[in-house]
């Protein structure tokens, strides 16, 4: 589908990678996640900044497109992402992701890709599962790519393999997503790159970008971690946190597209 990979194109650049910017975290974890840096509330201002130190694409909810999707330069991909939940519900309803947007209104706002979450292994996957299939066939109709955010997680999975980024669990969910019709993957670190060699592969071919997760303090922790999923076969990162917590996300946003476009070592990489 030539509409699908010319979309797809606006993410990744000739090396078949890319950074993204993602911010949905007003919505997920609430506004306290910016809090350190109050002013990163407002996406035009955070997202201008992103947009000038470089990044490949930014994802968001419709609404925060509505009011940024502007500032999403033209060259650069806009993901919008059509489920969330807040953490304001109640723990036993916190493993399910709802439908809050549409297909039709993503493509209005001018989306380059569709994305939603499943939480594979959650007593609530069937419905995630099903809005996803809904999902994937309608935007994929239309010639718009899919990304799903495969996250596994519940009950079964703490029971049994300890932790959710074990990388029997992630490799799971990635390869549930390829299955499932996505177009890109977004998953966790399963804290090795021979690890995650194994969750890039279980994805057949299907890229796979890691979520970036909680700000880490010293920013060459962060990039090594990139480094090692870039060497470990994946297709880069998409960033929150670690991104919109620092007061000036520049420096670290170019050492990751050094890293993840140029194969720069880490520490090299934080020096230039
Ligand atoms: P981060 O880089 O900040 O981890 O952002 C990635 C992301 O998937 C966001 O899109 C989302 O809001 C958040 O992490 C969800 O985190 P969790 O469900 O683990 O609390």
């Amino acid at each position: 589908n030539v509409g699908i990979k010319r979309r797809l194109r606006r993410f990744f650049r000739r090396d078949g990678r890319a950074l993204i910017f993602a911010m949905d975290h007003g919505f997920e974890h609430g506004p306290t996640d910016f809090e350190e840096h109050w002013k990163h509330v407002n996406p035009r201002i955070i997202i201008k900044k992103v947009m000038r130190a470089g990044i490949d694409g930014v994802m968001m909810l419709p609404g925060l497109a509505r009011i940024a999707g502007n500032d999403v330069k033209p060259d650069r991909g806009l993901m919008i992402k059509l489920t969330s939940k807040t953490n304001l519900r109640p723990k036993d309803d916190q493993l399910l992701q709802s439908q809050l947007g549409y297909v039709e209104d993503a493509i209005k706002l001018g989306a380059d890709a569709i994305a939603a979450t499943v939480y594979w292994g959650s007593p609530q996957e069937d419905v995630m599962m099903r809005q996803f299939a809904e999902i994937a066939s309608y935007a994929h109709d239309l010639g718009f790519p899919v990304v799903q955010f495969a996250y596994p997680r519940g009950p079964y999975i703490n029971e049994k393999y300890g932790k959710k980024e074990d990388y029997r669990v992630v490799m799971y969910g990635a390869r549930a997503a390829v299955e499932s019709g996505a177009d890109m993957i977004k998953t966790y670190w399963t804290g090795s790159r021979e690890t995650f060699a194994k969750v890039v592969d279980a994805a057949a071919g299907v890229p796979v970008l890691l979520s970036g997760g909680a700000k880490t303090e010293n920013p060459v922790d962060f990039l090594k971690v990139v480094y090692d999923v870039v060497e470990a076969g994946g297709a880069g990162a998409v960033v929150g946190r670690n991104i919109f917590q620092r007061e000036n996300p520049e420096p670290l946003i170019k050492a990751l597209i050094r890293i993840i476009h140029r194969n720069e070592e880490p520490e090299e990489a934080a020096k230039a």
